[in-house]
């Protein structure tokens, strides 16, 4: 684990600045001999290094010494003009100084191996980098920060606490003492309860987290592209009076207020096409429609009883109100995208239907930790109800199993490969 790792942790591409890190043993030595400099934690310095025949580069070095770094190793981030050659040019003399490639997410695979943060926070560092939105933003950090952690401490703690009474009274069965079983029943009632509060706050994390998927649908030419065209800011979709102009589903990523958006534009509805195109467009937009987390159902005067047969996550919208009044018992969004009338209450709505009037997350959380608390329900659901004398052990085995998987969320006792596929989810540099 020890030889130094390097990867640019910006984005590749061209910028003001762009950041190369390196962490591991060989790093004091790669800066001395890139930029003649002492490595002096917690210290920036400004140096030049020679990168190519005539070519200096004036870097901006930061230090910082392990164990007081975010690897847990001596790390150095090399700030330097945002140019992919300079860049390349840079990561290949440190690799030529002893260092080597980092793959994705080894950064924070060393700090977790190093026990600067729990399998947990690692995660949460993803989340924070993938946010698009301000309460996933605060959810994932209070998650970096072990709010998420705190958790299962307080809830492993609960059930050790069972666990130390039911072995206690397998070891002691033959001695005359007093094991008392209905504080045994009462603190798991209690760790029930707080498992199942816990299952429900994770809930609410995953669903802080999840990306926003909105579908504009409804039949042909009620205006569904010139609606997403209006929503992206761009002529993103082509609009014509000519019926089925939209066939392949047109996606952009929109931001309203701070929710970040991809919002999809379909092939209009229409059963009665016998064109073959249009029908596999039609069953594109279906699918689609199937995996919204909001569907905006675009109608005209001439459509107004169209229906998608959708109850849920469905936000009616009555196209054409320049030209058309909508029926009294419409229940929706009133626009006119030709003259973005109320386009501003539009997405008013569709934010309010998204971020389900805000959230109380306590930390951002995801389908593997839901999938341990699902596995440590069925093991508390095994054991004998009450606990008693003769069923003692029984219970000791699944309360075992239960402190296995719940430790698992934090600290896996598994193999490497499980972590492996954890970190590969990162972006390299990270
Ligand atoms: N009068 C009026 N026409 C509109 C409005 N929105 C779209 N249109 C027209 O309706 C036709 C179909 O629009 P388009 O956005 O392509 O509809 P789509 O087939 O549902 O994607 C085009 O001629 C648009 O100019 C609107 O708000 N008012
Ligand atoms: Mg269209």
């Amino acid at each position: 684990m020890d030889q130094a790792i390097v990867a640019c942790s910006t984005p590749p591409g061209r910028g003001a600045i762009s950041v190369v890190r390196i962490s591991g043993k060989e790093v004091k030595s790669i800066i001395n001999k890139l930029f003649s400099l002492e490595f002096d934690h917690g210290t920036s310095k400004v140096a030049k290094t020679s990168l190519s025949d005539g070519f200096n580069e004036k870097c901006l070095i930061s230090c910082f010494e392990g164990p007081s770094s975010y690897t847990g190793e001596d790390v150095a981030e090399i700030s330097c003009h945002g140019n992919p050659l300079i860049v390349r040019a840079l990561i290949q003399k440190c690799i030529e100084l002893g260092a080597r490639n980092a793959n994705p997410g080894e950064f924070t695979q060393r700090a977790f191996l190093n026990n600067k943060i729990d399998l947990a926070q690692s995660e949460a560092v993803i989340d924070l980098i993938n946010a698009s939105s301000n309460a996933a933003m605060v959810a994932a950090s209070k998650s970096v920060s072990g709010n998420f952690g705190e958790n299962v401490d307080k809830i492993l703690e609960s059930l050790r606490k069972i666990r130390i009474l039911v072995e206690s009274s397998i070891d002691f069965s033959d001695q005359d003492t007093n094991i008392d079983f209905m504080q045994i029943n009462d603190l798991f009632k209690d760790f029930r309860r707080l498992l199942e509060d816990f299952d429900e706050r994770i809930e609410e994390g995953i669903r802080i987290m999840s990306e926003h998927r909105v579908v504009v649908a409804g039949p042909p030419n009620v205006g569904k592209s010139s609606i997403m065209n209006i929503l992206s800011g761009e002529e993103a979709s082509i609009v014509t009076e000519i019926k089925g102009t939209t066939r392949d589903p047109i996606y952009k990523k929109i931001q309203i207020k701070d929710l970040q958006v991809d919002i999809y534009d379909t092939a209009g509805i229409n059963d009665e096409t016998i064109d073959e195109i249009e029908k596999l467009g039609i069953d594109k937009s279906r699918s689609l429609i199937e995996g919204a987390d909001l569907v905006l159902e675009v109608v005209d005067a001439e459509n107004k009883d169209f229906s998608l047969k959708k109850n849920e996550n469905i936000l009616k919208v009555f196209n054409k109100s320049d030209i058309f009044i909508p029926p009294k018992e419409f229940e929706g969004v009133v626009i006119s995208a030709l003259e973005k009338k109320n386009i501003g209450a539009l997405e008013e709505k569709i934010y309010e239907l998204l971020s389900g009037g805000g959230s109380d997350a306590l930390f951002s959380a995801r389908e593997r930790h839901r999938n341990l608390v699902k596995k440590t329900f069925l093991e508390i659901d095994s054991c004998p109800d009450p606990i008693d004398m003769e069923n003692v052990d029984i219970a000791a085995e699944h309360l075992r199993l239960a402190d296995i998987f719940l430790g698992d969320i934090k600290s896996p006792m598994s193999a490497d490969e499980f972590l492996g596929e954890i970190f590969s989810a990162f972006c390299i540099g990270k």
